[in-house]
């Protein structure tokens, strides 16, 4: 079958309206350039702002000021593949951060980062430079291939080393080829959507009408699944032979977004298809998507997501599917285990003799306040230093191939900006995520990044009376069901409902492999702590040895109180 085929939509109903302006405009240019260069426009079209997706742009409105007027500002996301920048790179996204934004940089939860609260002035600009820069937002965002993930850790080098590589090689080979991004947000130019090449233009790999939703990509190696790999659509295990990477094991269909009161919608974890050589990665990668784009629902995005044809179809129909595609059998997976998730922090050796210091940024937020300098000092350490930026996939920032001799000379910079390089944070801290919610995302429901450092508080108090103030849990919160902090993979997992009030789910487990589940369907803000504080104080007393929450959760209290999902 050809890459750009387009089965038709597997039901009678009407495509959405996304399918229809992607079907008008195949470019992907829309209106933009226009509106960017004209003064009077306030904003985009609601048209447009579909269309600034593809090209890493959200339209936001201030939610604090929602009352008073709608303050337009604009969200951009980086497509930073393995989430890895040189020193200048990060230098340039900081400069952009603090002349067009609202001077914080926002580590993602897929490596990236995103700049808040730029106004429509600094729009063209900061696009315009970080492109200059050689970097970019294409596909950042929409019906594409995401950003792709990959392990930070360099410490096991050459095998994380390929795997990066790969990672990016698969970024590079699921790029929309469209020249709409480049005559708007480098040259300024709207493209004549008349012209026949733009009117007629097929993507060689998306087609006319892209994907039917977003598609994202993760690679991992065992032991660690940092980058919570079966919550990608198409996952790619390393498979180890002699330190290099042997191959990968595919996996398939995960995803996490639902929406409250529609069964139809759930989190799902990703299959395990089968195994592909370092040669088969990109023809598999790309096979994998036109699936996708084939048989993905256009009728209803809530149903649109790859992971609802895994589901529907099956995993064997998938893989024949797939192997149709490619024109080869695939090989059985491999074996592979996983066993801890989540970042490293302070000093670490990697194999090559360098250096990488892991760094605790709280709901990855860079930003200065007045005795925690963050930025300024990561700015510093750039200049003076020029050590690899590496986003971690759970919002942190690895510092690498750093000169040994540098290390001490880091530590006490970091010191005297009021960043403590040892013990940086507490265990519980170090574990936890929360999406950015209020006042930026217009889909929040309930607070999540400005309420969790408090919450995170109240809790350590809780583990300190009951004597487990270092113990361990994946603690994850979001404003809404999307899950975009992965609340569904974590030991206690927090869903905005509404204001101040919260989903409470429990008992995924320490490497992220297994979903938790709905334990509670509302819980109020003040209420949080009451609620858990007996269960933690009876796992503190019923636990296995070193059995952790998640785990005790599993095993004791799902038989005495069946999950409501
Ligand atoms: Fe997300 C939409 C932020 C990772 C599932 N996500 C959004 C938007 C763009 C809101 C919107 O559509 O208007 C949020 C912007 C908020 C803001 O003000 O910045 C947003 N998502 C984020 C980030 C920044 C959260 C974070 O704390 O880091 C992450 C950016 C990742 C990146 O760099 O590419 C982010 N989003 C995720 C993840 C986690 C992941 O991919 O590993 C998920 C769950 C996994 C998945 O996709 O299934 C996720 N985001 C969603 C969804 C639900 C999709 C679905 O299938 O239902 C939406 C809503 C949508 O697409 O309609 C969404
Ligand atoms: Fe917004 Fe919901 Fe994603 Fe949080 S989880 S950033 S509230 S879409």
């Amino acid at each position: 079958m050809s890459e750009t085929a387009v089965l038709a939509a597997p039901n009678d109903k009407p495509l959405t309206k996304n399918e229809q302006l992607k079907l008008a405009i195949p470019t992907l240019a829309g209106n933009l350039a226009a509106t960017l260069n004209d003064p009077a426009a306030a904003c985009f079209s609601t048209d447009d702002e579909q269309f600034l997706k593809f090209h890493g742009i959200y339209q936001q409105d201030d939610r604090d000021q929602r009352k008073i007027a709608k303050h337009y500002m604009w969200m951009i996301r980086g497509r930073i593949p393995g989430g890895v920048l040189s020193s200048s790179g990060y230098l340039v996204y900081d400069a952009l951060a603090t002349k067009y934004g609202n001077q914080t940089l926002r580590l993602t939860s897929r490596q990236s980062i995103q700049f808040h609260g730029v106004v429509k002035t600094g729009l063209g600009p900061l696009m315009r430079e970080l492109n200059l820069a050689m970097m970019d937002t294409l596909a950042a965002c929409g019906d594409v291939n995401r950003n792709v993930m990959a392990p930070v850790i360099p410490a096991r080098s050459t095998a994380h080393r390929t795997l990066l590589a790969d990672a990016k090689r698969v970024s590079e080979a699921l790029l929309p080829q469209t020249k709409a991004y480049h005559s708007i947000w480098v040259e300024g130019v709207q493209l004549n959507l008349e012209d026949p090449a733009n009117r007629d233009f097929v993507d060689p790999l998306y087609g006319k009408q892209y994907l039917p939703r977003k598609f994202k990509v993760a690679f991992a190696l065992g032991p660690v699944n940092d980058v919570d790999l079966f919550a990608n659509c198409l996952g790619f295990i390393g498979v180890e032979a002699g330190g290099d990477i042997l191959g990968y094991n595919l996996t398939a269909g995960g995803g996490l977004g639902r929406s409250h009161g529609n069964a139809a919608t759930y989190p799902r974890l990703a299959d395990v298809i089968g195994f592909v050589t370092p040669e088969q990665l990109v023809p598999a990668a790309r096979a994998v998507l036109t699936i996708h784009r084939d048989f993905g629902d256009r009728t209803d995005r809530k149903h649109a997501r790859l992971k609802y044809i895994l589901e529907e179809r099956g995993a064997a129909w998938f893989r024949a599917e797939l192997e149709s595609r490619l024109g080869f059998a695939l090989a059985d997976a491999k074996p592979y285990a996983f066993t801890q998730q989540g970042d490293n922090f302070g000093w670490g050796d990697a194999a090559d003799g360098s250096k990488y210091l892991g760094l605790y940024v709280e709901s990855g937020r860079v930003k200065d306040l007045p005795n925690y300098r963050l930025k300024t000092a990561l700015v510093a350490i750039a200049q003076q230093f020029g050590p690899e930026f590496r986003i971690t996939p759970s919002q942190n920032l690895l510092l690498a191939n750093v000169r040994p001799a540098d290390a001490a000379a880091i530590t006490a910079l970091l010191t005297e900006h009021g960043i403590p390089v040892d013990r940086q944070t507490s265990a519980l801290r170090r574990n936890s995520m929360s999406c950015p919610s209020m006042p930026t995302c217009g889909l929040g429901l309930a607070e999540s990044e400005r309420y969790l450092p408090k919450l995170m508080g109240e809790l350590e108090g809780v583990l300190g009376e009951i004597g487990l103030s270092e113990q361990e849990i994946i603690i994850r919160m979001t404003g809404c069901p999307n899950g975009c902090a992965r609340p569904y993979m974590a030991e206690i997992g927090f869903v905005g409902k509404g204001p101040g009030r919260y989903q409470l789910y429990l008992g995924g487990n320490e490497s992220c492999t297994r979903l938790n589940r709905l334990y509670k369907d509302v819980v109020k803000e003040p209420e949080v702590v009451n609620e858990l504080r007996p269960l933690l104080q009876r796992f503190q007393a019923e636990r296995l040895g070193p059995e952790r929450f998640g785990d005790w959760v599993e095993r004791v209290l799902w038989k005495e109180q069946p999950a409501t999902n």
